[in-house]
């Protein structure tokens, strides 16, 4: 169907009226996901009302997605064999601060587990490759789904807290960051207008959330910020930030901020809308 049949006259005004408040193409497509149209019908639409090829709309908008993660309630909320403390919540991002996913002595035999397998922490890159990037100082590994006992076991409290199959989640990532060490301000989910997104989305789909989950208290940093809107989530032991972003949400870029002193462990879990 070609766009201009879809464009009902009070869409096509909505859209000049918003552009010319001054939003960008990237935060119309956000509003109109957000009520519910096809993202990429949307790149369309919003190319024939804007007279721009449908590339320069087109950018930063991912596949839309068919599961979606459960946005945990509070005050308390059911993970599985434990109850999480929902501290704080926002819309955009849609984020939860979940507080006592995991025991103290869960963290440490995480970080126990992990510690002989550290190895510099790599990010994709545009062709969907591994790379070593400035931008992500730490070292880290990989647990394989449900490797060991423990992993298993946060891997399906945090299935039943989102409302999830484990099957939808990467292998458990561990990080360590030493004072100085950082994450600079990335999206989790994938630019379906990077050439590797074929294949960083062929088995899995599109990422849809994340947890991090800290593993211990740093002395000083080491929180994740969430600068778009001026958010920092405190590194505590036992808690976790969860953030979910169906549909590309610019909001959610988010960084692990440099740690000053003392050091920092996490636990990342991402999800995807496919069993990966
Ligand atoms: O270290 C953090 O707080 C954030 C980690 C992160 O953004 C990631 O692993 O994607």
């Amino acid at each position: 169907m070609s766009p201009q049949r879809i464009i009902s006259p009070e869409l096509r005004q909505w859209i000049l009226d918003t552009t010319r408040a001054g939003h960008g193409p990237q935060d119309v497509l956000e509003l109109m996901r957000a009520h519910g149209y096809d993202p990429r019908q949307s790149c369309a639409i919003l190319a024939e009302v804007l007279k721009l090829p449908v590339a320069a709309v087109h950018a930063n908008v991912p596949a839309p997605s068919g599961l979606r993660t459960k946005h945990p309630q509070g005050p308390l909320a059911k993970a599985g064999d434990r109850e999480v403390r929902v501290t704080m919540g926002m819309d955009k991002p849609a984020l939860r601060v979940l507080d006592g996913l995991l025991t103290g002595a869960e963290c440490e035999e995480l970080i126990e587990l992990a510690r002989p397998r550290l190895a510099r922490a790599l990010t994709v890159d545009a062709a969907g490759q591994q790379q070593v990037d400035h931008r992500r100082t730490s070292v880290g590994m990989f647990f394989k789904l449900a490797e060991l006992p423990p992993v298993a076991r946060l891997e399906q409290r945090i299935a039943d807290l989102l409302d999830v199959p484990a099957s939808h989640g990467e292998g458990l990532q561990i990080l360590h960051y030493l004072p100085g060490q950082e994450y600079q301000p990335h999206y989790d989910w994938f630019d379906s207008a990077q050439p590797g997104y074929a294949t960083i989305t062929a088995r899995g789909g599109q990422r849809i959330a994340s947890v991090v989950m800290y593993l211990n208290t740093p002395e000083a940093g080491g929180g994740t910020a969430f600068p778009e809107v001026g958010v920092t989530v405190t590194a505590l032991r036992g808690s976790a930030v969860y953030f979910a972003y169906e549909g590309g949400d610019s909001s959610s870029l988010h960084a692990g901020l440099p740690v000053q002193r003392g050091e920092k462990w996490i636990a990342t879990k991402w999800l995807r809308e496919r069993p990966y």
